[in-house]
């Protein structure tokens, strides 16, 4: 065994340690919710595509919040630090419109 473990860490993790010590702990961001607005008129499939494509959800997880918000009115699709589900909401409301569908997302703080 090396002089190193003994401490279980090493030179380098030690001099990090010590230079953090005293400040305040790191907060985690505040977390936001995207969420999906029902239309009459985008094409499920095409709700079920952009779920898959910008939230990685399988298409049978897709498709049950399609559903969901499509019987409901609106659904979140996810939950995340403030300027990611900027861009994601940013995302589908330009694939939307690129694809001339009037389907639209907002974002919302998550309060807890
Ligand atoms: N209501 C749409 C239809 O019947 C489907 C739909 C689902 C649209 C979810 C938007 O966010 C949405 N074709």
């Amino acid at each position: 065994m090396s002089s190193e473990s003994s401490n279980g860490s090493n030179g380098a993790g030690d001099l990090g340690t010590l230079v953090l010590e005293g400040r305040p702990e790191l907060k985690e961001p505040p977390l936001y919710q995207v969420v999906l607005l029902n239309d009459d008129f985008t094409p499920m499939e095409f709700v079920v595509y952009i779920l898959q494509s910008i939230f990685g959800y399988d298409h049978e997880r897709s498709t049950q919040i399609m559903l969901a918000v499509h019987t409901k009115g609106k659904g979140v699709c996810g939950i995340f630090p403030k300027e990611i589900a900027e861009m994601k909401s940013h995302e589908i409301n330009e694939m939307a419109k690129a694809h001339e569908h009037p389907l639209i997302s907002e974002i919302e703080p998550l309060t807890d």
